[in-house]
């Protein structure tokens, strides 16, 4: 059989978006590389992603519709056709519509794939038929909130221009894990002589290719910014041009919040040292371009959005945010690239429906009333796994009473609960259309490879039961690759001048940027604002985390071999992670009596989780650190991380607070 090579886009939630190249034989695809042509993927991906036809081809693949036989979470199933199964959900939705009505019926979804026609391809379908709209915060919405609070919608700059920085600030991102294309810029920088840090509460994987490491206290980082800036205006470091042209607030911020701020208390605050405190000051006040490339760990948290707000502000100070490859890059807002409203049709509603926070999911389906959830439609996402407060969550989807349909690529946690599973088509068999938020790159992807066994695309099933639901909209029965033509069809700015022939044969394109966004804020003041009326908080400011009353901050952050909940089924990865570890100080396992690799039990008021323990000096004392989400069929006890994190919101943008969160911990076995 000939190889033939294709074009695919990787679909995970991942700031870097790849460029594919698949090889093909006979339908399966054999080999998956990255797309040298591809600007930021410049040929090569990240571990997971090396052997993507593993995922795709693994034999744990769903391939039939199927419907429960045992208790629910048991995972005891039949095949049924995709006929029975799509009967059997719509004559159940049409009872529940009849006697409690359609806010009853709940979907749940997030980013099992980013592509956007797949991602978004029941929202004109639940408009439609009236359900309940789920608040889709579980990832960084504070993060935006707090960019936006100063920054309004200015876009981020090329992610690139980091190789012409002098000092680089990795702050709360374990880039080498989420973000490693972006690495490739920083190494240029470094070889140019930049300096590069790491701004976090443990010592993760990035810290190993950074200069300098500076661990804070949980929660802490508003407090480091706003000494920062303290220290700037002491050490004379600001760009006081800059600041009277370009920045609203400035003088406020100096005479009413900094000096709250003197380095002692910031010390006291984040656990800096006051020497280290005066030393960053020196060295960013003195850089000619530094570039902060902000994660989002810091921004899960009770104070998130202020915090991000008030990082935002720091290079303000310097008149950063004036020249090429300097500033803050949080993500790219590519959201105009395409006509989002074409796809999402929020015009289907006919009247505005009951709001549901994605983060709060188990007590929505516990506590709910006026109509209680009676059906959950989950597909791309895990609930069961990567929401908070999973005890909740699981207590609510083992509800009888519950119908609930889950379309997915695997036998997942949430699969285990439903009474019908829908087999999912992966990325390599479906048409899409890609941006990022890491990149200006957007990218057009057709199938690679035919469908496994029965498996359908998120777009064909919500075809399938908009027919069975009686919807007559043509919407409905076109495809998703007339949906594409479609929005293609329709001019942005964003691609103006873009190469239509390249992007149509599958490789990717640059989306282009504002050429004055150095000099144009796009804020309601034309400024950068400091100072913003519009908040409830006019001035950034620190205020604490929740915090909770056991010993240890809880990190709960990603792992290096797996994305979310996602690769959970690639037991080459799994090794590789070498199962599912509770990381902790050396002085506090020896407070607690704990030995290196022992079974050891996180606990809080929410729940127990049992950990392998590895004690570590790169963990700070008072923190704990569980990287990664497993599936409970993989965890050595009948949790999994999230029984931990509480189902708080952040401070603005009803976001989710994953690392707000506090355990103490004590030896599985008491002999
Ligand atoms: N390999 C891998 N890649 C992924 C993911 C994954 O799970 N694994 N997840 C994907 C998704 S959905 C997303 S949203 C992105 C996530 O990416 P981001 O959220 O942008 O950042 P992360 O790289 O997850 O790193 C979060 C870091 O923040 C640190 N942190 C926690 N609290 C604080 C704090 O108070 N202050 C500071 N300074 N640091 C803190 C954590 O220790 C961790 O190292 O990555 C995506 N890519
Ligand atoms: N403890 C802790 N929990 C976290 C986080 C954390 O840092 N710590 N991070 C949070 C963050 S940032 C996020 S974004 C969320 C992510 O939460 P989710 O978006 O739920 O992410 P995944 O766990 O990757 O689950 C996605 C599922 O979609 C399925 N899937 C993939 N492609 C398709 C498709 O085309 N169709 C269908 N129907 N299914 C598909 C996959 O098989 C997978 O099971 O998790 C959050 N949970
Ligand atoms: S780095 Fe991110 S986008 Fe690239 S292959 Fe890996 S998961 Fe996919
Ligand atoms: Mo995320």
């Amino acid at each position: 059989m000939p190889l033939k090579i294709k074009r695919s886009v990787c679909p995970y939630d991942c700031p870097d978006a790849c460029g594919l190249l698949v090889e093909v034989v006979d339908g399966r695809a054999v080999k998956v590389r990255g797309d040298p042509d591809h600007p930021f993927t410049r040929g090569t991906l990240c571990p997971k992603m090396n052997r993507y036809q593993e995922t795709v081809h693994s034999p744990l693949r769903l391939t039939h519709p199927l419907l429960r036989t045992g208790k629910k979470g048991t995972g005891q199933f039949q095949p049924i056709s995709w006929e029975e199964a799509i009967e059997r959900i719509s004559t159940r939705w049409h009872e529940i519509i009849k006697r409690s009505g359609a806010e009853a019926i709940l979907p749940y979804s997030y980013a099992g794939t980013m592509g956007l026609i797949q991602r978004n391809a029941g929202h004109p379908f639940f408009y439609k038929l009236g359900a309940s709209r789920l608040e889709r915060t579980i990832c960084s919405p504070a993060k935006e909130a707090g960019w936006k609070a100063v920054m309004g919608d200015t876009p981020a700059p090329h992610p690139d221009e980091v190789a012409e920085s002098d000092l680089v600030i990795l702050w709360g991102i374990n880039a080498i894990a989420t973000n490693i294309h972006f690495l490739h810029g920083v190494k240029s920088a470094r070889r140019k002589g930049a300096a590069v840090w790491l701004i976090d509460t443990y010592k993760n994987l990035t810290s190993t290719v950074v200069d300098q490491t500076y661990i804070v206290r949980p929660g802490s980082d508003g407090a480091l910014a706003l000494g920062l800036m303290h220290l700037l205006i002491q050490l004379n470091l600001i760009d006081i041009d800059f600041l009277n042209t370009h920045v609203q607030g400035f003088e406020e911020l100096k005479e009413k919040i900094l000096p709250q701020y003197p380095v002692q208390r910031v010390s006291h605050l984040t656990g800096l040292s006051i020497e280290a405190l005066q030393s960053m000051a020196k060295s960013y006040g003195r850089a000619k371009k530094p570039f902060i490339r902000l994660g989002s760990g810091l921004s899960r948290y009770g104070n998130g959005a202020m915090a991000v707000r008030t990082i935002v502000c720091l290079p303000a100070l310097v008149g950063a945010y004036g020249k090429r490859g300097a500033g803050c890059f949080t993500s790219t807002n590519t959201g105009e690239a395409f006509a989002m409203k074409e796809i999402l049709r929020e015009d289907f509603m006919e009247k505005k429906t009951r709001i549901v926070n994605m983060n709060q999911i188990g007590s929505a389906l516990n506590e709910l009333k006026d109509p209680p959830i009676e059906s959950l439609y989950v597909y791309s996402s895990n609930p069961a796994a990567v929401a908070p407060d999973q005890n909740q969550v699981l207590k609510g989807l083992a509800r009888e009473d519950l119908f609930t349909v889950v379309h997915e690529r695997f036998m997942t946690d949430t699969a285990r609960y439903a009474d019908i599973v829908l087999p999912a088509t992966s990325s390599l068999e479906q048409s899409d259309l890609y941006r990022s938020y890491g990149t200006y790159c957007i990218q057009r992807a057709k199938p690679a490879i035919p469908p496994l066994g029965e498996s359908k695309s998120n777009w064909e099933a919500f075809s399938l039961l908009a027919k069975a639901m009686g919807f007559e909209d043509p919407f409905f029965r076109q495809s998703a690759d007339d949906l594409i033509d479609h929005l293609l069809s329709i001019p942005s700015p964003m691609r103006e001048g873009m190469d239509q022939k390249t992007f149509q044969s599958g490789k990717a394109v640059e989306l282009s940027l504002p050429k004055d966004a150095r000099t144009k804020f796009k804020t309601p003041s034309g400024k950068i604002e400091i100072l913003n009326p519009k908040e409830p908080h006019p001035l950034p400011h620190y205020f604490p985390p929740y915090g909770g009353n056991e010993p240890f901050y809880l990190m709960t952050a990603p792992s290096f071999y797996a994305l979310n909940s996602s690769f959970r089924e690639r037991s080459d990865l799994r090794k590789k992670e070498r199962g599912m570890l509770l990381k902790m100080n050396p002085a506090d396992a020896e407070k607690k009596g704990l030995n290196e690799g022992e079974p050891v039990i996180a606990f809080n008021s929410l729940g127990e989780v049992s950990f392998l323990l590895r004690i570590t000096p790169d963990v700070p004392q008072g923190v704990v650190v569980a990287e990664g989400i497993w599936w409970l069929e993989h965890a050595p006890g009948t949790r999994s991380v999230n029984a931990l994190t509480s189902q708080r919101l952040t401070d603005r943008a009803q976001g989710s607070t994953f690392y707000d969160n506090t355990v103490d911990v004590r030896k599985a076995s008491k002999c």
